[in-house]
């Protein structure tokens, strides 16, 4: 959006010969060709065409960036992973190749509670090492903002542990970490028969922790026939509200529990995975204005069949985000480029919507799209600079990765892994 060039006096930096996909429109790129950007202080505070740049703009801006005809989008935002675990389960890959389903090897121990084992034995550092790395993949691929589930725990301390981690990737590496509480991920081996009793350890031991030491912003739950039921659900989802947690559900993926109903019942943040989600939950979401995050990965990596109904999604107006899942079990890829093309390939999503479901959706569906998502004056100044000659081409390649520089409030980002 081109603003009048109100201009400080000093500025930070000057971002030129750039094409910008502003993504400020819902259905659209937002694209301004030969546009500039103005940053000061992490934030943009003018954005437009280059021409339109007062003449002694280059003067007062401490920096100034050439882009030289390269694109320039949102930072890239992946609203839904499970980035910290330890291990990996390439046996299992195995398995599942050689004829066994994902639900099979989850109630013969395997699956998740296989991670679950690792995570527990992994000290803070055993865990932050691959994760950090799991994060840094995401920043080379543009991506300045991630949310990071719990889950692997499934004790308190366990649970803690994860959390803890993700903290510090927020405070040690350049991209924003978003926690999410999901104690309710799967059953612990040692709960086996008693779900109801580990529901009410989640709730009456862990959620309480968690609270208090303001390691998450959200509580998830895996609502699901291999999971918790809605009515356990339901109870973790009172107990959140409580704590004044936000809340948001792994819903459908798998059958039809009606848990996308339930989530909007609750005016979750967003309701994701939703293969088997109904008309009737389509309506309830878009009544609650919850997003619907769409997990092309895990439907990949299952060999699934069964699409999301996008068309139903976009009849209802209901915003979409796309994202990585990133886990060691049904979707282990750090690429939302990837991403964008399997939503695409295999769901049938536009690559604007696609782009749209790494930026404006995905911060819709954090509760974060007043300070990043889209480029607008304001926003926090997350960039990811692509070496592509149209926005397209993000969604279109399959690999490979055309993102130059990413940028965090500002400032261009090292290349080196930790
Ligand atoms: N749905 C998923 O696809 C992942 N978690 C979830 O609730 C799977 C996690 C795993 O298999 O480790
Ligand atoms: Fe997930």
């Amino acid at each position: 959006m081109t603003q009048a060039p109100v201009f400080l006096e000093f500025v930070d930096s000057l971002w030129l010969d750039a094409h910008l996909a502003t993504m400020a429109d819902p259905d659209a790129y937002g694209i301004i060709k030969h546009g500039a950007v103005v940053v000061h202080a992490g934030r943009i505070v003018w954005i437009g065409r280059q021409a339109d740049l007062p003449a002694d703009a280059h003067q007062r801006a401490t920096r100034v960036y050439r882009l030289g005809g390269a694109w320039l989008t949102p930072g890239l935002i992946d609203c839904h992973t499970h980035l910290v675990y330890a291990g990996n389960r390439a046996r299992e890959f195995e398995m599942r190749l050689a004829g066994a389903t994902y639900a099979e090897i989850a109630r013969a121990g395997g699956g998740i509670v296989s991670t679950v084992k690792a995570v527990r034995n992994a000290s803070e550092t055993d865990l932050f090492r691959p994760s950090a790395k799991r994060l840094s993949a995401m920043q080379a691929e543009g991506v300045t903002t991630v949310e990071v589930k719990s889950g692997y725990g499934l004790d308190t301390a366990s649970e803690l542990k994860m959390l803890r981690v993700a903290r510090q990737m927020d405070h040690e590496l350049p991209p924003t970490v978003i926690a999410t509480f999901l104690g309710a991920h799967a059953l612990p081996p040692e709960y086996t028969g008693r779900p109801e009793a580990y529901v009410d350890l989640v709730i009456d031991e862990m959620l309480p922790a968690v609270a208090a030491e303001g390691l998450a912003r959200a509580v998830d739950v895996f609502c699901e026939t291999i999971a918790f039921t809605p009515a356990q659900t339901e109870r973790i989802f009172i107990a959140a509200k409580r704590h004044h947690l936000a809340v948001k559900l792994h819903a459908e993926q798998l059958s039809d529990s009606q848990g996308a109903a339930l989530a909007a019942r609750f005016g979750a943040l967003s309701a994701d995975h939703l293969e088997y989600l109904s008309a009737e939950g389509a309506a309830a979401l878009a009544a609650a204005g919850t997003v619907a995050v769409l997990l092309p990965g895990a439907f990949y990596f299952l060999n699934e069949t069964r699409k999301p109904p996008v068309d139903l999604l976009r009849r209802k107006g209901i915003p979409m985000a796309v994202s990585t899942d990133c886990n060691p079990g049904t979707s282990p890829t750090t690429s939302p480029l990837l991403m964008m093309n399997m939503a695409c390939v295999n769901f049938g999503l536009t690559p604007v919507e696609a782009l749209a479901g790494f930026t404006r959706n995905a911060a819709l569906a954090l509760g974060m799209l007043t300070d990043r998502g889209t480029l607008a004056v304001g926003k926090n100044a997350d960039f990811a600079v692509w070496d592509i000659d149209e926005p397209a081409e993000l969604a279109y390649r399959m690999g490979g990765n055309p993102c130059r520089m990413t940028v965090k409030e500002g400032l261009p980002l090292p290349e080196e892994q930790p």
